[in-house]
């Protein structure tokens, strides 16, 4: 019998010259991991925060750095996630089925304009969602493209390194600059951070700049993330006793 003709092997991933281009169009790769995103469900407290064998993408941010608008762009839906020009809008951790990732928007931090009780149970929040950091694949760590990275910014990396959680920096509303000071501001933001500049990606979620890197990057990730083992632990502890 004949032997079928193999398919001729694509790369796994697009060559780096081909950032930004073909933006808007959904790469293969898109397709190939992101399905039909839903809504999941938004967890107020650690209690409500769920379960999933699914690897989890975090994304987190100043307020009104456009956290909530960058999902919808990578979801190619308009309102999957609730944008608003009154920062601090997000207060609970929204969770979103993005197929083959969980992605959970946590609530922004940095706005002045809550109580010192309201901040005290962000952080609450925050720590506890990365107290469980099995589960996490990595972490989408939004700023703004035109601005020097905030206080908290760097506060939140420095958290980040303490809990060994990989992260990556995406630079949101790089369409309010020219692309030669887009390169200029990311060079500058990535030094600041001490982060290499392949670490730094810039965004934009009203052209979809950026989209098929940041795909680029959920793949790797994806590609090298091992499922937590759900009952291990109990088991490890019934074995002791
Ligand atoms: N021009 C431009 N505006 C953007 C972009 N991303 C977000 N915005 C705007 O920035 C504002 C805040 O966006 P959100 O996506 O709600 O920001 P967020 O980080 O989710 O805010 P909180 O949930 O309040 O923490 C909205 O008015 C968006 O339209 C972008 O890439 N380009
Ligand atoms: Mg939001």
């Amino acid at each position: 019998m004949a032997k079928k003709p193999t398919e001729q092997k694509k790369p796994l991933y697009p060559r780096k010259e081909n950032y930004g281009k073909n933006e808007g169009q959904v790469s293969e790769e898109y397709r190939l991991l992101i399905k039909s995103p839903t809504f999941i469900t938004s967890a107020a407290t650690a209690k409500q925060f769920i379960k999933t064998k699914k690897p989890v993408i975090a994304v987190c941010g100043k307020s009104n750095v456009g956290k909530s608008s960058f999902i919808n762009m990578l979801a190619g839906q308009k309102r999957l996630a609730k944008t608003s020009s009154e920062p601090g809008r997000t207060r609970l951790v929204n969770y979103f089925d993005f197929g083959s990732f969980v992605l959970a928007d946590l609530p922004g931090y940095g706005f002045a304009r809550v109580s010192k009780m309201e901040k005290i149970k962000w952080a609450k929040t925050l720590e506890e969602f990365f107290e469980n950091k099995q589960g996490i694949a990595h972490v989408l760590a939004l700023m703004d493209s035109r601005h020097d990275p905030t206080e908290d910014d760097v506060q939140m990396l420095e958290f980040l390194h303490f809990h060994t959680i990989p992260f990556t920096v995406l630079l949101t509303k790089a369409d309010k600059l020219s692309k030669m000071k887009l390169k200029e501001n990311a060079k500058a933001i990535a030094a600041d951070l001490y982060l290499g500049i392949d670490d730094v990606i810039a965004t934009s979620s009203e052209t979809g700049y950026g989209k098929n890197a940041v795909v680029e990057k959920i793949a790797q990730v994806l590609s090298v993330w091992q499922a937590p083992q759900f009952g291990e632990a109990e088991e490890q502890e019934q074995i002791e006793e």
